[in-house]
Formats: structure tokens, sequence, C-alpha cells
């Protein structure tokens, strides 16, 4: 139709993309395959049929199942080689993506081969797309505090690399204060700072992250619409959020995208983007959460520009490139 050739069309940037999230079951099995690694299905069908989500923690146990087959350098770069040239294909022309090391290193593989294999790809994405992109280290809030500041010693010899460092994993019981001062140290080496909050986490978290943790976004947020002041602090900061449709549906975030708050965020004056979060596991790339957002929702090409260019104020560009990209 008109509007999903619009959606297409839109220049795009997408600021919260899981890479690990975006392994395809076909590119499963084929590293599975490659790297003689058992995988618990029998073919796509079963892989599929598995994405059955209650909650985050039982996604999170099957993605990071999922990763093991991710062993070397150059499953990296086909892993993220596979997701620019769909979110080229989707109108996509800057992307920040989060990688998690410790699912990695935790089994053996070197933190070395995760990023130079993710690097291989993204300077290929900007050979072959134009596309240009950045990397951002994400921390597994279920691990500990000392786990995470292994990891970005572990990041030193790259730092120029790495955008951001982020902060994923299960939200409930992990509160963003438990990785105050793993923020601040890398602050201090001029990274910036994203975190998930307000996903399935309550409005506090929301808060600690933007006092505690001094985020330069926060990714997902839509639980801070619970508490009218935070609002209000969000909106006054001009704080962007990385909202996730398809993955708030599928991790029953909302019980349908009909209830979902993307209009209703832009209503209150908050900087919401749209973004595919883990699209081979929520059933769609970029701009399949727009198109799906855009049904849902009744949006219209205003309020699909709007997103769009809120994902360029929202980015890591520099403002030369954000202007440009207006
Ligand atoms: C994630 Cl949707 C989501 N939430 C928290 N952590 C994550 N890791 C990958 N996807
Ligand atoms: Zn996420």
């Amino acid at each position: 139709t008109d509007l999903d050739a619009f959606i297409t069309g839109l220049p795009k940037a997408e600021l919260h993309l899981h890479i690990e999230g975006s392994l395809e079951p076909d590119l499963m099995f084929a590293l599975a395959r490659r790297n003689g690694v058992a995988i618990p299905y029998a073919s796509v069908d079963e892989v599929r049929a598995a994405y059955d989500f209650g909650n985050l923690q039982d996604f999170l146990d099957i993605y990071y199942a999922g990763a093991d087959v991710l062993r070397t350098r150059a499953d990296f770069r086909d892993l993220a080689a596979a997701y620019f040239d769909r979110a080229a294909a989707d109108g996509v022309v800057h992307a920040e993506i989060m990688f998690d090391p410790q699912t990695h290193t935790a089994r053996g593989i070197p933190f070395a081969d995760v990023i130079e294999g993710l690097l291989d790809a993204m300077a290929d994405a900007q050979a072959r797309h134009g596309m240009t992109s950045a990397l951002i280290m994400s921390f597994l809030r279920h691990l500990s505090e000392e786990e995470a500041f292994a990891t970005l010693a572990q990041a030193q010899p790259w730092l120029d690399h790495i955008i951001a460092v982020g902060l994923d994993s299960s939200e409930l019981g992990h509160p963003p204060e438990k990785f105050a001062r793993v923020f601040a140290a890398a602050a201090e080496k001029g990274l910036k700072l994203v975190a998930h909050a307000g996903e399935e986490g309550p409005p506090d978290y929301v808060w600690q992250a933007l006092d505690l943790l001094h985020v330069d976004r926060i990714d997902h947020g839509n639980r801070a619409l619970e508490d009218g002041a935070l609002i209000d602090r969000l909106a006054a900061e001009g704080m962007t959020l990385t909202v996730c449709p398809l993955s708030n549906l599928k991790l029953c975030v909302v019980g349908d995208l009909a209830d979902h708050p993307i209009d209703g965020m832009l209503e209150l004056g908050l900087k919401a983007t749209v973004n595919s979060d883990d699209p081979a596991y929520f059933g769609g790339y970029v701009a399949d959460n727009y198109r799906a957002i855009a049904a849902a929702r009744g949006l219209n090409k205003d309020d699909l520009a709007a997103l769009a260019r809120n994902s360029f104020t929202g980015s890591f560009l520099p403002a030369d490139a954000v202007a440009g990209h207006l």
C-alpha cells in the first residue's frame, strides 16, 4: 500500500537493536552445523513455535540458548551482515546496535572475536549500503557490578569503536542503582549511556536511570507513563525513549497493539522512537514495527515522520550528520 511504501522510503535510524536478537532460525541452523553445536530444535518451524513468551525472562532463556551457536569472528560478522542487509531494505540509514559481550565471554569466546566480527560487518554495511552504524556495549544486569567492571576493562582497546554502554537482561530485581559506579566509570572514558528501564520494572527504575546512571536515552520506558512527575521530567529534558512495539506485544508489556501508548507518548511531548529490539524473536524488523503500530493506532504520515525524526535527534550522530538527516 501507499503507507507501506512511505514507511520503507522514510529514512530512519534504529536505536534499540540487540544484535544477538537478530539471529534468524535459518542462520541459527547454519551456524550450528558449521560449528558442530547441538541445538534443541529439529526444524525452523520448531524454533518459531518455541517463540511464545509470557514475559521477559521466558524470552531471555531462549535468546541466551540461541546465542550458543555464535562462536567465531566470522559468525558475528555474518550475524551482523544479515541484520544490516535487512535494515537497509527497511530504509534504515543509521543503526546503533547493542551487543552483550558477557553472553559470549562467559562461554570462552574472546571479546576480540565478538567485537572484531561486528566491526567487520559495520565496515561492510558502510561500503555496501552507505549505512552508518555504532556499537553499544550492554552489561547484563543479572550479573554483578564486578563483572560489569571486568567487561569495561576488556573493552579498553576498542573504546574508540564503542559509542555507549547499555544495560539489559532481567530487569526486575536488578535496579539501575546496582550499576551506578560502572556507568560513572564509562562516562569518564567518554562513553554515552543508555539503559533499559520501565519495560517490566517500575517507574522508580526510570528515575534511577536518570538520577543515578545519568543516561542519555531510556530503552523502552513504557512504565514511565504511570508517573506524571516522571513524564514531565522526561518531556522537559527531551529524553529519547527507544520504544519497541512488536517486542512489547510478544513480551506481554502490552496486551494488544491497539492499546500501545506510542501516540500517547508523542502527545505528552515525549521523544518516542520506533525500534525492533530482537527482530528475529519478535516477528519483524523496524519497518514491520512502524507498519504494525501505524495500523493498530491509526498513525498518519506526519506521526510516522515525527517518529523517524526523533530517531535521528535521539541518535549519537554528530550534530551536522543529524541535521543532514532531517
Ligand atoms: C532484551 Cl527486550 C529486552 N529486554 C531486556 N534485555 C534484553 N536483551 C535482549 N532483549
Ligand atoms: Zn532491548
